[in-house]
């Protein structure tokens, strides 16, 4: 099996310091997080930046700071959220590309957030995915539900993005798919031959789907951003503990963990100078 690639997601969009006091917020915050989860495992960063306030933000100079930190402490793949916060209009989502990370999330896709709406129609996903081919930035599919992976399959079609593509099933958002095993195993079984894939499960879904991308030969993100317990009731540390312990399940059963170099190659990503 290929080794495992296991993004770290360390902040989100939607979390708050009352729900989880050691969130990392500004951008040294952001650059130690990812460091400790590069050194616990993790090969990709997912990463959502937040202005001096601590509120969601999109500014191409607040994803520029908190690029600086991480690059300066490790040598992981920075992978921008183009997702954003519910409601942030999609020129803003895609504002940061300019700075041409090495990856982007592209949500192929519509889908209830919450009490809210995710919303992504034809013309934003494909404002995004030429935005991410003009500077260069290679796409993970972020498929909050079935449909996304059909749509994703008809942008490559047009043309648009390249094949194999990586997908990246968020799973148990409330107004998405749920998190179960059922429903990852239709998931994998509708992308097109030879895509690699990645779960996140979202709350309690996150290590049972972790655990099955790590024996079915996929890859797992875990962190803050999709889960914020160690275990039932119990907050977990940090990203870093989360992280460290799909590593540890992944080489007790025999598959490694993939280094950001190794994650490059797997996902045609060129070395970084
Ligand atoms: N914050 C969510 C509304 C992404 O990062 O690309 C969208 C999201 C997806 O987190
Ligand atoms: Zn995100």
């Amino acid at each position: 099996m290929e080794k495992l690639i296991i993004t770290a997601a360390i902040v989100g969009a939607e979390l708050t310091r009352g729900e989880v006091p050691h969130l990392p917020l500004n951008p040294r915050e952001l650059g130690e997080a990812a460091e400790n989860c590069c050194e616990a495992g993790a090969s990709v960063i997912h990463l959502h930046v937040r202005d001096a306030a601590g509120k969601p933000s999109q500014a191409v100079e607040d994803f520029a700071e908190a690029l600086d930190e991480i690059r300066r402490r490790c040598g992981v793949i920075v992978q921008f959220s183009t997702g954003g916060a519910v409601g942030t209009p999609v020129e803003l989502r895609a504002a940061p590309l300019k700075l041409a990370p090495e990856m982007a999330t592209l949500t192929t896709g519509t889908v209830n957030f919450g009490n809210g709406v995710f919303l992504n129609d034809p013309g934003c996903i494909e404002y995004l995915a030429r935005e991410m081919r003009l500077y260069g930035v290679t796409p993970e599919i972020e498929c909050f539900d079935v449909g996304h992976i059909a749509n994703a399959v008809r942008l490559a079609d047009k043309g648009l993005i390249d094949r194999p593509m990586y997908f990246d099933f968020v799973m148990g958002v409330p107004g998405g798919i749920p998190g179960t095993l059922e429903h990852l195993l239709h998931c994998v079984h509708s992308i097109p031959e030879g895509s690699r894939w990645q779960v996140a499960g979202i709350g309690r879904a996150e290590l049972p789907l972790a655990v099955a991308a790590v024996i079915m030969g996929g890859n797992a993100r875990v962190g803050f951003e999709d889960n914020i317990y160690y275990s039932r009731g119990v907050p977990a540390r940090d990203n870093a503990q989360l992280v460290a312990r799909v590593a540890r399940i992944s080489r007790e059963v025999g598959r490694q963990v993939a280094s950001p170099d190794e994650a490059r190659q797997l996902l045609g990503i060129p070395p970084r100078a």
